[in-house]
């Protein structure tokens, strides 16, 4: 079906006179649609193989944004979903796909901070949204990925896909399974946690990336959190940790040259600092265990990228035949780094929530 099609089944302002692919997610195909009366949109088909049940997503997104909306003062600080004619926030088209379409805010995305300061407002922001949802009801959500942050069970699908060797890659990353298979136990902690009780289940994004968080165009400063089809109940350690994964590693995601990747304790302060200034409902057991957060979700997403490595490229979006293995190798290398640094973070964090919990 047309593209231009699609958006005129949302109520939105105009006719659309273009349509073009932007954003650097790795799951879902999004398009920036802007139309004769100079409106801009996003509009975004919803990844079938990621999210099984795409009208759950949104019934979720939904209720968050609705929630978040009347608890900001600036309406750019909460994604604004548009319906269609018959009154539903997604538009089945006939082939079968999912299609969302909100505001397009003024602002832009970042793939990698470029000062101190950039960093610092996405800690805002991911605190803010820990913050302001902390009274939502928990319980009215979906898990619209079951297990999704599940470590233990990361491993079990791990070792489904090394077993079945679908794409007939097991051989040549056998030293890559070795290393993710030796830290096992210690990347299991925080589940554990999770299921004794120590740790809350909260209202959780999932997905902190930075990329993930709209900045001001002007003021630089932070508006709202995006992508929010991964909000679902779930540890904050998981939300502060991949916000440190992606935000104060030395070098990208899929950088090919793992020497170049490392975790830069400085933007680690920095981040801690903004997220324990915002998040301020976090228990003294939380703050002390951030450290390993950040290293928990560093190894689990190395074992996603290696399972969808072995079986064939199925579930993140590849640029090249070797890309999730390359990703892989990379957040391998940068938990090996944050293991190293264990000492230093926890010193980190606790001079920083001495400063800001007091
Ligand atoms: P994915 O699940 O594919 O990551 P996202 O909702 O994160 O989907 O959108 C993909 C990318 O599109 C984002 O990382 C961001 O760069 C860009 N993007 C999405 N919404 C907006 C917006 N309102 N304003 C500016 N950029 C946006
Ligand atoms: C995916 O959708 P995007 O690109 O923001 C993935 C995250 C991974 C991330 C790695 C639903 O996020 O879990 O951490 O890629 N999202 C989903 O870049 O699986
Ligand atoms: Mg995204």
């Amino acid at each position: 079906m047309h593209i231009e099609k699609i958006a005129c089944s949302f109520r939105i302002d105009g006719t659309p006179v273009s349509c073009k692919e932007f954003g650097s997610g790795h799951i879902n195909y999004t398009v920036k649609v802007l139309t004769d009366t100079g409106k801009e949109y996003v509009l975004q088909r919803i990844n079938k193989y990621v999210f099984k049940d795409p009208v759950k997503v949104m019934s979720n997104v939904g209720s968050v944004t609705a929630f978040l909306r009347n608890r900001v003062d600036d309406s750019r600080m909460a994604l604004h979903f548009i319906s269609t004619f018959d009154d539903l926030y997604y538009f089945l088209d006939d082939e079968g796909e999912y299609w969302r379409m909100y505001d397009f805010i003024g602002g832009f995305c970042l793939d990698a901070p470029e000062s101190d300061e950039d960093f610092y407002q996405s800690a805002l922001a991911f605190g803010r949204f820990q913050h302001m949802l902390s009274e939502f009801p928990a319980h009215t959500l979906y898990e619209t990925i079951p297990e999704f942050h599940n470590t233990i069970d990361r491993y079990r699908q791990l070792r489904e896909s090394i077993a079945a060797d679908a794409a007939g890659r097991l051989a040549s990353v056998q030293a890559d399974v070795d290393f993710l298979m030796e830290r096992e136990e210690l990347g299991c902690t925080l589940q554990r946690l999770r299921e004794s009780g120590e740790l809350p289940l909260r209202v959780t994004h999932n997905d902190t990336k930075l990329n993930n968080v709209l900045l001001d165009k002007d003021t630089r400063t932070s508006l709202c959190v995006l992508d929010l089809d991964t909000v679902m109940p779930g540890l904050s350690l998981y939300d502060f940790g991949d916000s440190i994964r992606f935000g104060a590693a030395t070098a990208p995601e899929d950088e090919p040259d793992t020497s170049k990747m490392s975790m830069d304790l400085h933007l680690f302060e920095v981040y801690t600092k903004g997220f324990l200034e915002a998040a301020t409902s976090l228990t003294d057991k939380e703050v002390e265990l951030l450290p390993m957060g950040a290293f928990v979700i560093t190894l689990e997403l190395a074992t996603r990228f290696m399972k969808d490595y072995l079986d064939g490229d199925l579930y993140f979006k590849t640029a090249y035949p070797e890309h999730n293995l390359v990703r892989a190798r990379a957040q391998m290398k940068l938990a090996a780094d944050m293991q190293s640094k264990f000492d230093e973070m926890n010193r980190i964090v606790a001079e920083v929530a001495q400063r800001v919990r007091g």
